[in-house]
């Protein structure tokens, strides 16, 4: 691997720039998938393309691709990339560092007059968030064939608005066939989003698998009843069910399972009357599938036992269920080698995050590159990587492209 370096001050800008579209009118950061935030966000991207003299495609779920096809190059292209929409008040790393990272490597590559005989192409991948519509990492599901376009346009969004509708209105409904072409590798480089990393002060994570994760809304039906008057054993209070179930999922969180409710919605919603529905979601993950299965089992379980006890009735819907991925380890061996070579500190070690490249994984050779989060935040407008560990990551991508493109 050479020691060729990107344009750091090119790379950096761009990720500033990228960060400033798509805040609201508090100022946060929220570029949900098929906003017009998104098409924003999406525009700017496209213009870089352009401008780095990529041929740009876009699929029919809206992924976005810029291909370089140096002269000579053949076979199937290396692909690097991740995605550009975001979280509610979010923070400028998440998704955008591979994006604009995996073009600035292939900018360089092309400015450098190496010629890969194989082509180099970079993704931005639709609804990778998942906050908006459901699942998340559609984009790349779709792209690898787990999920058809159809069935992933009449996703309906927690607006009520359909993602096959809100991409044409943005512009990016695309005419190209998902998965128009298989590529011949897939890297991805993000932050770490987690607090390994920056504890440890190592600069680079070779990400040798990710976790199995599973998304569902349940819905717990109640009595509303007056706040004063009904005797607390006459209640059927989804609101107490609802706190039941947050505190059994803490309470079986252990041992590599980790369990969230996001969201949370009552029904009527008024501060004199016994909730009469509580709606919210439950993300359980865990690297292990048998004890994914075993949470998600334990928690059905606890929602039969809840509901006789409080007398109320509770609906489950399957939002999303993605198993642990295991990534190529030559891949994982090449971004070690790229990272020694360049005398950085790397280490192997899982994501806990979900990203597309759970999803390529089915597809091709697949790996990631993480860099240090600052205290572990992300999710958060304090998500924070330094500017040196965003291009010492870069560059390892680089190296790591450069070689499997050879
Ligand atoms: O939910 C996740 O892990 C990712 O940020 N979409
Ligand atoms: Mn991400
Ligand atoms: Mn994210």
């Amino acid at each position: 691997m050479s020691n060729l370096a990107i344009n750091a001050e090119r790379f950096l800008a761009r990720l500033k720039t990228l960060g400033e579209i798509g805040r609201d009118d508090q100022g946060r950061l929220v570029r949900l998938a098929g906003t017009d935030a998104d098409r924003a966000g999406r525009d700017q991207l496209v213009t870089w393309l352009g401008e780095a003299g990529l041929a740009v495609e876009i699929d029919q779920i809206g992924n976005i691709f810029g291909i370089w096809t140096p002269e000579g190059a053949h076979g199937d292209p290396v692909l690097v990339g991740s995605h550009i929409d975001s979280v509610i008040d979010a923070g400028i790393y998440d998704g955008c560092t591979g994006v604009l990272g995996g073009l600035e490597v292939i900018q360089t590559l092309k400015e450098s007059g190496i010629t890969p005989s194989h082509p180099i192409a970079v993704a931005a991948f639709t609804n990778e968030e998942g906050v908006r519509f459901a699942p998340d990492m559609t984009g790349s599901l779709v792209f690898v064939g787990g999920l058809s376009v159809t069935d992933s346009h009449t996703s309906i969004g927690t607006d009520g608005a359909r993602l096959g509708a809100e991409l044409a209105r943005i512009g990016y409904h695309g005419a190209r066939e998902p998965g128009f072409f298989k590529p011949h590798a897939y890297v991805e480089l993000h932050i770490e989003q987690g607090p390994i990393l920056d504890r440890d002060g190592i600069a680079v994570g070779a990400v040798e698998n990710l976790q199995g994760i599973s998304w569902q809304r349940v819905t717990i039906s109640g009595v509303a009843n007056h706040a004063g008057t009904t005797p607390m054993d006459m209640r059927h209070d989804a609101g107490f069910a609802a706190a039941s179930v947050i505190t059994f999922l803490r309470s079986i969180a252990t041992g590599g399972t980790v369990a969230t409710v996001g969201t949370i919605r009552f029904i009527p919603d008024a501060i004199n009357v016994i909730p009469s529905q509580a709606a919210f979601t439950v993300d359980l993950r865990d690297p292990d599938e048998t004890r994914l299965q075993a949470a998600e089992a334990a928690l059905a379980a606890y929602l039969d036992q809840i509901a006789k006890a409080e007398g109320v009735t509770i609906s489950t819907e399957r939002l999303a269920r993605f198993a642990p991925v295991m990534f190529d380890p030559a891949i994982v061996g090449m971004v070690e080698d790229a990272a020694h070579q360049r005398g950085l500190s790397v280490r192997r070690m899982t994501s806990g995050a979900g990203h597309d490249a759970q999803m390529m994984a089915r597809l091709a050779p697949t790996a990631m590159i993480f860099v240090p989060s600052v205290d572990g935040i992300s999710h958060n407008p304090r998500e924070h990587t330094a500017p040196d560990d965003l291009v010492a990551g870069a560059n390892v991508l680089l190296s790591v492209v450069e070689r499997l493109a050879r």
